[in-house]
C-alpha cells in the first residue's frame, strides 16, 4: 500500500464515558442527551441501540422504545477531558493526525515502521488499559476506505481493507455508506433504482458530475476505491510550548532564563513523544503593566533538543529591551514537522 491511513472512532462515546464513571451502568441501556421534553438523543449505548434508540432521535421516542433505559444529561467537559487523553495516546503513535470530532480521527501511519494491525492493536490496548474504553479502528490506503473499515464491525472493531478487496467488498454496500452522498441524494438514487455501490458502477462519470455537482468526480472515484485526500494535521498542534504568570514579578534576565530552561525541557519531551522537530522559536514576555513583547526566530534548520531550544530562546530574550518588571514569560516552538529520521518502534508507545 502506498499510504497507510487509519481511522479511529470511539464506541458509543458519551454513553461509554458514563458507564466508565459509574460501573453500575455497565451492560445497561444508557441514553445520553437532552433529557427535557424536547431533548434529543446525543448517543445510546450498544445495549440501548438494540431497542432502536439512536443519535438525533427525539428523547420522547427513545423513552417509548426503551422505557427501562437509564437517561442521563450530557457532561461535555468530562467528555473533552477523556478525549484529550485519547488523543495523547494517538499522538504518541504519529503526529500526522486529523481530528474529526471529539472521538474520531484520521492518522497517517505510512511512516510508522510497524505492521498496521500491530499499531491498531496497541492503540486499542492502551486505550483499554489507561482509559477503560473501547475504540474501533479501520485501516486502508485512503481516507474513505479507512473510515468505512472502522465502522465495519463496531463496537471494539478492527478491520483492514486492502487493494485486492476492491471492488468486491464495496459492491454490496448501500449507497448511504458513500461519504459525500447525503440523505436527499440517497432518496433520489433509490427512486431511479440505484441501491448499492454495484448499482452505482452503471452511472457514467458525466452523469455523476451532473447529479452530484462539484463532488461528482470524487464520488465516481471514491466508489472505485480512489480517494486522494490527505490527512490534514490539526493546526492547533502546529506549535508546542508553555507560558506562566510568575508568582512574583522579576526583572533579572538570568532568572527568566531558568524558566526558559524549564520550558525547553518540557518542549523536548513533548517533541520526542510526538516524534516532531521544529524551527521557529518564540519567546513571549508580558510586563507588570501588561505590555506584551513577542519575538520569534526562524532557523534554516530543524531542532528538537532542550539545549538547542534553550540556546535560541536565550538569544531572543537578550535582544528584547524592556524597562519594567516581567509578570509572564512563555516559550514555544512552531513550524513543526514530523521527524522522519527516527523510526518508531513498538516500545515507543507501549
Ligand atoms: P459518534 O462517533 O457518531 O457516535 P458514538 O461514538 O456515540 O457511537 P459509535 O461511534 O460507536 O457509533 O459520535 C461521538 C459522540 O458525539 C457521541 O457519543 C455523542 C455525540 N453526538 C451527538 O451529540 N449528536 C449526534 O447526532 C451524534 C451523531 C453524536
Ligand atoms: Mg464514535
Amino acid at each position: 500500500m502506498d499510504r497507510v491511513i487509519m481511522h479511529v472512532d470511539m464506541d458509543a462515546f458519551f454513553a461509554s464515558v458514563e458507564q466508565k464513571d459509574n460501573p453500575n451502568l455497565k451492560g445497561k441501556p444508557v441514553i445520553v442527551g437532552g433529557i427535557g421534553e424536547r431533548g434529543v438523543v446525543a448517543t445510546a449505548s450498544y445495549e440501548a441501540r438494540k431497542y432502536g434508540v439512536h443519535s438525533a432521535m427525539p428523547m420522547y421516542i427513545a423513552r417509548k422504545r426503551c422505557p427501562f433505559g437509564v437517561y442521563l444529561p450530557t457532561r461535555h467537559e468530562r467528555y473533552r477531558e477523556i478525549s484529550r487523553e485519547i488523543f495523547e495516546i494517538l499522538y504518541s503513535v504519529t503526529s500526522i493526525i486529523e481530528p474529526l470530532s471529539i472521538d474520531e480521527a484520521y492518522l497517517d501511519i505510512t511512516n510508522v515502521s510497524i505492521d498496521p494491525i500491530e499499531v491498531a492493536l496497541c492503540i486499542k490496548q492502551r486505550i483499554k488499559d489507561k482509559i477503560g474504553l473501547t475504540i474501533s479502528v479501520g485501516i486502508s490506503y485512503n481516507k474513505f476506505l479507512a473510515k468505512l473499515a472502522s465502522d465495519w464491525n463496531k463496537p471494539n472493531g478492527i478491520k483492514m481493507i486492502t487493494e485486492e478487496m476492491i471492488p468486491n467488498i464495496l459492491k454490496p454496500l448501500p449507497i448511504s455508506k458513500v461519504y459525500g452522498i447525503g440523505q436527499r441524494s440517497v432518496q433520489k438514487l433509490h427512486n431511479i433504482g440505484v441501491f448499492t455501490i454495484e448499482d452505482m458502477y452503471k452511472l457514467s462519470k458525466e452523469f455523476c458530475v451532473e447529479y452530484f455537482g462539484k463532488f461528482g468526480v470524487e464520488i465516481y472515484e471514491r466508489i472505485r476505491g480512489i480517494d486522494k485526500r490527505e490527512v490534514k494535521i490539526d493546526r492547533e498542534r502546529k506549535s508546542i510550548g508553555n507560558e506562566v504568570t510568575l508568582k512574583k514579578d522579576i526583572k533579572d534576565k538570568e532568572e527568566m532564563k531558568k524558566y526558559l530552561k524549564h520550558f525547553a525541557h518540557n518542549i523536548d519531551i513533548s517533541l520526542s513523544k510526538k516524534n516532531m522537530i521544529g524551527k521557529t522559536v518564540t519567546v513571549k514576555i508580558k510586563t507588570a503593566n501588561f505590555i506584551s513583547h513577542t519575538r520569534s526566530k526562524t532557523l534554516n534548520y530543524y531542532i528538537k533538543n532542550e539545549d538547542d531550544i534553550y540556546c535560541i530562546a536565550c538569544e531572543i530574550l537578550d535582544d528584547i529591551e524592556f524597562e519594567d518588571d516581567i509578570r509572564l514569560i512563555g516559550l514555544t516552538l512552531s513550524s513543526l514537522m514530523e521527524n522522519k529520521i527516527k523510526q518508531l518502534t513498538l516500545n515507543d508507545f507501549l
